[in-house]
């Protein structure tokens, strides 16, 4: 059996995903991948390969010299630093995902998993129960290019009978590694000042509910898809994906349940239009009915599980690099 690759695996998803794929394929079998030069603790029981996805030669050597056949493709700009830097982000989205669909057009890949994200829908789509099909005129870049990435992946799986599979993940809360630059980031920070600090002060206004999921949910989900019956997925562009929906006044009083003193104050930045353009909940029927996905993790849950698991060293420790 081939070798599979995450490539991003040092992000907030990979370092989840990286974990769970080798409990399920074998640690040898899983080889985590990042432009960082060093690999994080929890990943270094494994093997580690320092790739850059922008460089398409080396990038094929070693996927063909590994003899991998399964490329989880994370490395991305998120939405707010892809503000800050569009051309590049508009560059590392896109030509990374070019480098993979060609190896399975090429036959060398046999199954490709990338990250869509809510960023595909815009200002003009239904914000409520934002349905599988409908309008997507996003106005940020990450959104631009996670839609451009979609219809390239429904366009080589109809012309190349590529295998690849895709998801809309929302924003994703988890604690073993920080999140990297999203609009949704305030979800994850805020549990690590309220260990601190007893308070935060919150990008977003009070009242922006936005779709969100526990990172044990996505990762489910991915893998279920991962491991789906081909015929039974009729969407190959991007599978809308719904896990709970929350404002951070919301999110502030469930910490309260459990820190009554804890304070929060907003303090909206250039986020906030960000996350105005967003759903503010999802209709994921579409990935009941071809996977049968159903998400776990209410607000109460994460809640519970954030507090009691996340480590402010972490914050300390990257603060520090
Ligand atoms: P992240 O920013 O935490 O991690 C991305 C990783 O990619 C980092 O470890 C980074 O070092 C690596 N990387 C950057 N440039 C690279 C390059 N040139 N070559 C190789 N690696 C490189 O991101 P994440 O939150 O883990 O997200 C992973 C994917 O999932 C992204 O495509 C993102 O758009 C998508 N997604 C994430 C969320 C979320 O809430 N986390 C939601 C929707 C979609
Ligand atoms: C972000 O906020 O950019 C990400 C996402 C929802 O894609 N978390």
């Amino acid at each position: 059996m081939g070798k599979t690759i995450i490539i991003g695996a040092c992000g907030q998803i990979g370092t989840e995903l990286v974990l769970e794929l080798r409990k399920r394929k074998g640690v040898n079998a899983v080889i985590a991948a990042d432009v960082k030069d060093e690999v994080p603790e929890i990943l270094a029981s494994g093997p580690y390969a320092k790739m850059d996805i922008l460089d398409r030669e080396a990038v094929r050597a070693y996927i063909m010299n590994e003899g991998i056949t399964e490329v989880y493709l994370l490395a991305a700009l998120l939405s707010a630093t892809a503000e800050k830097h569009p051309d590049f982000a508009w560059r590392l989205n896109m030509e990374g995902l070019f480098t993979i669909l060609d190896l399975a057009k090429e036959g060398v890949v046999k199954k490709i998993f990338w990250p869509s994200s809510i960023a595909v829908f815009g200002p003009t789509t239904p914000r409520d129960k934002t349905p599988q099909f409908t309008i997507t005129e996003p106005t940020t870049i990450y959104g631009i290019s996670k839609l451009a990435g979609e219809r390239w992946c429904e366009y080589y799986h109809q012309k190349h009978h590529v295998d690849v599979r895709s998801i809309r993940y929302p924003g994703l809360i988890s604690y073993t590694s920080l999140p990297g630059g999203g609009t949704t980031d305030y979800a994850v920070d805020i549990f690590y000042q309220a260990k601190l600090n007893n308070q935060y002060v919150s990008f977003l206004s009070s009242d922006s509910e936005l779709p969100m999921m526990y990172m044990e949910d996505a990762i489910r989900a991915t893998v279920e898809l991962m491991e789906a019956d081909a015929n039974s997925l009729k969407i190959r562009s991007s599978y809308n994906l719904a896990g709970c929906s929350f404002t951070p006044s919301e999110l502030a009083n469930e910490i309260k349940k459990h820190l009554p003193d804890f304070k929060m104050e907003y303090k909206p930045d250039f986020r906030q239009a960000i996350a105005d353009s967003w759903p503010r909940s999802i209709d994921d029927s579409a990935a009941s009915r071809d996977w049968g996905w159903s998400a776990r993790y209410g607000i109460g849950e994460i809640v519970s599980v954030m507090l009691e698991n996340v480590n402010i060293d972490l914050l300390k420790t990257s603060t520090q690099k």
